[in-house]
């Protein structure tokens, strides 16, 4: 099984990720988390990365793309990336990658949430786990960078008929019957 996650900030793609590789015991790589621990051990990446996440941008996508292509070559078999990719260039750098390495993605599932649902859910999360990009002036940000630059991303994959939309509101577990239900589809 070869999975992307999209959705916008807090749609809940790591939450879902992590049930997801439990379930389809597949390898999850998220680019969002290998940038907080990068900055978290405070190393050139992660100062870099910062900078970026604090202000709630994109880090380029030339970073992006080394990070994951590193971390393709020691992925077997399937995998379930979140948060990548998240703009068209890094979508265009995975199909390059995947076709060097003669394998195809079999899904894409976009997590729906209107914003002011996410809004709430990252305010909630930054009182609990104080993450410094979950401020209100950062989630906005956050938000506006999703639609001028991740959202493009479910045309691009709806044309090659990757797509599955999913409703991401309501409880975790019914979120995650949602995803499951659209992979059956897709499998
Ligand atoms: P990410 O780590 O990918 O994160 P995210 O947008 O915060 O969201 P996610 O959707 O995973 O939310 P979660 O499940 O935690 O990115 C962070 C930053 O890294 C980006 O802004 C960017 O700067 C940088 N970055 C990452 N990847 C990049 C790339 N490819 N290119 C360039 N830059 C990149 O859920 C959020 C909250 O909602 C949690 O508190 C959770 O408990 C709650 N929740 C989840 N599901 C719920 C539900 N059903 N009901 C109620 N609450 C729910």
């Amino acid at each position: 099984m070869k999975l992307v996650l999209l959705g916008g900030p807090g749609a809940g793609k790591g939450t879902q990720a992590a049930r997801l590789k439990e379930y389809y015991g597949i390898p999850h790589v998220s680019t969002g988390e290998i940038l907080r621990e990068a900055r978290s051990k405070g190393t050139e990446l992660g100062k870099k990365a910062g900078e970026y996440m604090d202000a709630g941008k994109l880090l380029p996508d030339g970073i992006i793309l080394g990070i994951v292509e590193e971390k393709m070559a020691s992925l077997r078999g399937g995998f379930l990336f979140d948060g990548f990719p998240r703009t068209i260039p890094q979508a265009e750098g995975l199909d390059a990658l995947l076709a060097r390495l003669g394998g195809a993605l079999d899904a894409v599932v976009s997590v729906e949430v209107p914003d002011g649902v996410v809004t709430d859910r990252l305010l909630k999360r930054a009182a609990i786990e104080g993450r410094p990009d979950d401020t209100r002036e950062t989630i906005a940000n956050r938000l506006k960078v999703y639609y001028d630059q991740t959202e493009p991303l479910k045309e691009y994959y709806r044309k090659r008929r990757l797509l599955r939309g999913v409703d991401g509101l309501g409880a975790v577990d019914e979120v995650f019957d949602r995803i499951r239900n659209v992979l059956g589809e897709a499998r």
